[in-house]
Formats: C-alpha cells, sequence, structure tokens
C-alpha cells in the first residue's frame, strides 16, 4: 500500500511530523493500527538497521529515525490496544544497564498494557539492582529485560542471579528479549521466557502468570 511506503521512506529520513501525519492519514483510511507499525514503522527501521550495519548511515541518522519511530508508534498505541480492561497484572519493565536502545521496549510495552498488563517503565540503562527492588516495591508478576547490544546481555544474568539472592524468584517471572537474545541464551541464564516479537511477549506474558 503506498501510504505505508510513504510511512516508511519519511521513517528512514527521520521525518517526525511527517511520519505522524502519514500515520494519521493511514488510520483515517482504514487501515489496520497492527498492518501500519508492522508494514510501515517497522518495515522503515529494518531498512535504517541494514543500513546501519553496511555503514550507509551513521548513529545521528538513527537517531532521528528511531525518534520518528517512537512518534508514529505512540499515534498507534490507543489503536493497538483492542480496549481490554481486565488487570491481567504487573509489570516492571526496561532496558539492562549498559544499553540505551529502548524502540523495541517501548513496542513491548505497548502490547503488554494491550493484554491488560500495567506496566512501570523503568526506562533505559538501567541496574540489575533497580529491576529487583521494583519488583518488591511494587509487587510485580514479572521483571521485563530488554537488551540490543551483545556486550550488555550478561546483566540478564544478574537480574535472574539477584532476584534469587533477594529471594523472590518463586514470586515473579523473569523474561528476556532484544536483537541478540535467544531461546539458549534463556535457557543458559535460567530466565524463564524468551520471545522475538511484541505480539509473542504479551500472549506469553499472560501464558506466565496463568491468565
Ligand atoms: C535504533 C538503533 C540505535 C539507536 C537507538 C535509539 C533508540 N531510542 O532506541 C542509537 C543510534 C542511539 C543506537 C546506538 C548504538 N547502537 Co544501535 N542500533 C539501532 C538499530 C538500527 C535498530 C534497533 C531497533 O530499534 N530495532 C527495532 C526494534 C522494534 O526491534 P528490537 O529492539 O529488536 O525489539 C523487538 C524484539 O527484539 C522484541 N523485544 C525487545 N525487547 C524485548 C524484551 C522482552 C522481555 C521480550 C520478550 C521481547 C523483546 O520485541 C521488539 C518488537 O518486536 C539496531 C540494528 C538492528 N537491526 O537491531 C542497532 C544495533 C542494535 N546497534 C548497535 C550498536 C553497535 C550501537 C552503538 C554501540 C553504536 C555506537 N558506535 O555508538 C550505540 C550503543 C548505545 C548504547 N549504549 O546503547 C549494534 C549492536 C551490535 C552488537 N552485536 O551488540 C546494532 C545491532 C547495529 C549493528 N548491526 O551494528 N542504536
Amino acid at each position: 500500500m503506498a501510504i505505508l511506503d510513504d510511512i516508511s521512506e519519511q521513517l528512514q529520513k527521520g521525518k517526525k511530523k511527517k511520519v505522524v501525519e502519514f500515520c494519521q492519514q493511514a488510520l483515517d483510511e482504514g487501515i489496520p493500527a497492527g498492518e501500519i507499525l508492522n508494514n510501515g514503522l517497522l518495515a522503515g527501521m529494518d531498512i535504517v538497521g541494514a543500513k546501519f550495519k553496511a555503514n550507509e548511515i551513521f548513529v545521528p541518522q538513527v537517531l532521528v529515525a528511531a525518534r520518528a519511530m517512537n512518534a508514529g508508534a505512540e499515534l498507534l498505541k490507543p489503536h493497538l490496544q483492542a480496549g481490554e480492561a481486565i488487570n491481567a497484572g504487573k509489570i516492571c519493565m526496561g532496558t539492562v544497564k549498559g544499553d540505551l536502545h529502548d524502540i523495541g521496549k517501548n513496542l513491548v510495552i505497548m502490547m503488554f498494557e494491550g493484554k491488560g498488563f500495567e506496566v512501570i517503565d523503568l526506562g533505559v540503562d538501567v541496574a540489575p539492582e533497580t529491576f529487583i527492588q521494583t519488583a518488591i516495591d511494587e509487587n510485580c508478576d514479572i521483571i521485563a529485560c530488554s537488551a540490543l547490544l551483545t556486550t550488555t546481555m550478561p546483566i540478564m544474568a544478574d537480574v535472574v542471579k539477584g532476584a534469587e539472592e533477594a529471594g523472590i524468584r518463586d514470586k515473579v517471572k523473569i523474561m528476556i528479549g532484544g536483537a541478540p537474545v535467544t531461546q539458549d541464551f534463556c535457557d543458559q541464564i535460567g530466565a524463564d521466557a524468551f520471545t522475538q516479537d511484541a505480539t509473542s511477549a504479551a500472549e506469553k506474558a499472560l501464558e506466565l502468570v496463568g491468565a
């Protein structure tokens, strides 16, 4: 669809205003929000990722594209949540210490909320102790960690260890994810679940809390 290509193209150029405008236009045309997200915004971000990897573009361009992505996703947010009013449980989520990538985290949070979870967004660069203390103070059912750098993945193991040491491991489930994370890594560090994308993350979370 032409409008979705336009969204992808404007996102790659980092044109935040245009991205938001075209997302609104796509919604007005009756295109489902999930389709706009996947075939417009995320399709654009995939191309940005490939160009970044190939050294065709650099951090500043990726950053403006990321801002446009987040602005578009914010607009779609209420339309992605199909008005499910159940209270499925409480989750604290953040991107682990040393890691500033937050696009995936923000998408996963949107999907969690869409499934009726209350989510505490801890932001980026989150220390293991912060995940643990929040889970204790807020009585969370799930701790969710995101990492996009291979160098920050080990922090997820520290979160699992920290939960054991704090004596809350039997009360809280730990979910992990992010582009470099795998099911093998999840098994290796003893986390409860890994999924590859935001939609399956929310479904898995429901499963974990037995909803
Ligand atoms: C955007 C981006 C940036 C932006 C981040 C902006 C922002 N606000 O997030 C900026 C420009 C700041 C950036 C900086 C850097 N980046 Co960067 N970045 C990317 C890029 C292009 C896209 C990431 C992204 O947002 N993808 C889209 C989202 C939707 O996908 P996602 O995060 O994977 O999330 C999905 C799933 O993984 C899953 N998920 C995510 N989290 C969770 C959590 C749970 C619990 C679950 C269940 C699921 C789940 O659901 C999400 C939705 O489906 C990737 C390339 C790539 N292809 O991944 C590189 C990439 C991650 N960056 C990379 C690098 C090297 C860096 C820098 C070190 C560059 C530098 N020289 O400074 C810095 C690091 C800064 C830091 N300390 O974090 C490398 C990492 C390499 C590695 N092996 O570790 C990559 C892979 C690029 C590359 N090929 O070289 N980056």
